[in-house]
């Protein structure tokens, strides 16, 4: 069996949580995600981005932690619900550090943080166990996340990738900015969190694994699309990687994945710093006592 040590070593695993206590907090944080843009913008020469988490608390706690020492921003990239053991606890926490850190701490939508997918992949079984009014307000948290940001006018970063407009080429950031946040997102905006690569000197194909109006997208379209809109690198999530992370088409395209709990891998998160891009093992941190502390907040008494 892979990674040996990680199935030995100690997991953090959150008390119950009081659902009134975390609706109150989906309820503060709704008008904090509702001003955001659709395409977000931020300057910063040290961010973290954390990949996929699925309910993997354990890794959650590692990766704020890293952010507490090492990083000014950090940057979640999606899909913090389903799949995973601990998913109200996983968003509970990160939406308390939005609130409590506003501005240093960034949520970006995933597909999973859509009704039709967490209705089939466990959140809503979940959120409803606690309150069907928790699960109604996530809903509504969910409909107003960004789908994607531009890091340093350099860098893209979103939850699935590019997306295809008219004939092959990909649509600009012109056009994303024209998006609009929505319960069942647009054409485009969907695009942005279900479509992969594709390691080919490809354009555009069509996205069977994932579905009806989703594509693949190759190295042509992904360099047509950082020369179009002045970009260095694309950063993503959304597919499972055995080493945590991988990068495409020469360092133009990073994918990062962070969750433990549902596949077997070595969850990883990216250390952007000073222009370089570092993978992090999550597990080279513990989680330090301000962070695993917080959850006391929201325990069930
Ligand atoms: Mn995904």
């Amino acid at each position: 069996m892979m990674n040996e040590g990680v199935i030995e070593m100690k997991k953090y695993k959150p008390p119950a949580f009081s659902p009134e206590k975390v609706n109150t907090l989906f309820l503060d944080v709704l008008p904090i995600i509702k001003e955001e843009p659709p395409i977000k913008e931020l300057e910063s020469e040290n961010v973290l981005v954390v990949g996929d988490i699925h309910g993997d608390f354990d890794s959650l706690l590692r990766s704020l932690t890293i952010w507490k020492k090492e990083a000014e921003h950090v940057i979640f990239l999606g899909d913090i619900v389903d799949r995973g053991s601990h998913q109200v606890e996983a968003l509970t926490t990160i939406l308390y550090m939005v609130k409590k850190h506003q501005g240093r701490v960034h949520l970006l939508r995933g597909n999973h943080e859509t009704e039709q997918v967490c209705k089939r992949y466990g959140f809503m079984d979940e959120a409803m166990r606690l309150s069907k009014t928790l699960y109604r307000n996530a809903l509504k948290l969910f409909a107003q996340l960004p789908y994607a940001m531009v890091l340093n006018q350099r860098l893209f970063l979103v939850h699935g990738g590019i997306a295809k407009k008219e004939g092959k080429h990909p649509a600009k950031l012109t056009d994303l900015y024209k998006l609009q946040k929505t319960p069942h997102p647009e054409q485009l905006a969907l695009q942005l969190l279900w479509n992969d690569p594709l390691d080919r000197n490809s354009w555009f194909e069509p996205n069977y694994f994932r579905g009806q109006g989703t594509f693949f997208y190759g190295k042509a379209a992904v360099e047509a699309f950082l020369s179009e809109n002045g970009l260095s690198t694309i950063v993503r999530a959304h597919e499972v990687k055995k080493d945590g992370y991988e990068q495409m088409f020469e360092g133009k395209l990073w994918t990062i994945f962070s969750s433990n709990d549902y596949y077997q891998v070595m969850p990883h998160v990216l250390h952007l710093k000073d222009g370089d891009i570092i993978p992090v093992n999550v597990y080279d941190y513990e989680p330090i006592n301000s962070i695993a502390g917080m959850v006391d907040l929201f325990r069930e008494v």
